[in-house]
């Protein structure tokens, strides 16, 4: 039980944190930082009671990271996966590996060798380090396939990469032809 309730708060504060804070009146900072204490408040106030140790330990036990505070810890943000379009993470430009992973369904396919690889509804593409993780987040929608991203090439066409305080890589969007199927 431990682990689902640690669960349902870390899907509540993906939803929140990243998609939508007007759910609870939730105010966010232009970095998508929230205050704390007034999480708390308007969390337990809009039904899903949340004590200051629970959140600890869901941000410190999550098993992605997607949780982070501020140095001080008055504030607190998810780290990547928004679609909130007022969000800007403020991230550095940084020099991505010479490829990255990205996991998807085998159903996505035809339409990414048309069109490339698209952000949908979020922000950026989300980009692995691995295959591994990659295979993970592909077996979310379906049988999942790792595209390989010529990052290098692509980063050297000028196109700016970020990485996440979680390690994942964001870009902007990927052309086919930096794409290697399988
Ligand atoms: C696919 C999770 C058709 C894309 C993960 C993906 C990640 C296309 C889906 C993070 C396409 C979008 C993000 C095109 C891309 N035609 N389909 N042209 N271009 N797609 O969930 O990368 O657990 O928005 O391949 O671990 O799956 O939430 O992106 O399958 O880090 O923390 O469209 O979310 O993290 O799906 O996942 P998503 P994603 P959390």
């Amino acid at each position: 039980p431990a682990r689902n309730a640690h669960e349902r708060t870390s899907r509540f504060l993906s939803l929140i944190l990243r998609h939508a804070p007007d759910k609870i009146g939730l105010a966010l900072d232009p970095n998508g930082w929230a205050d704390v204490a007034d999480l708390l408040d308007k969390a337990t106030r809009h039904g899903t009671p949340l004590t200051l140790d629970t959140l600890r330990d869901v941000v410190a036990g999550n098993d992605k990271q997607r949780f982070a505070f501020s140095e001080d810890g008055t504030r607190i943000r998810a780290s990547q996966g928004h679609s909130l379009k007022s969000v800007d993470l403020a991230l550095a430009p940084a020099v991505p590996p010479p490829v990255l992973y990205h996991g998807t369904a085998s159903r996505f396919i035809t339409s990414i060798r048309q069109s490339g690889l698209r952000p949908g509804s979020r922000q950026h593409v989300h980009l692995s380090t691995d295959r591994d993780t990659a295979l993970k987040v592909g077996s979310r929608y379906g049988v999942p396939v790792v595209l390989e991203i010529r990052a290098t090439e692509l980063h050297g066409q000028g196109q700016l990469f970020h990485q996440a305080d979680n390690g994942v890589w964001l870009t902007a969007a990927v052309p086919v032809r930096f794409i290697d199927f399988p």
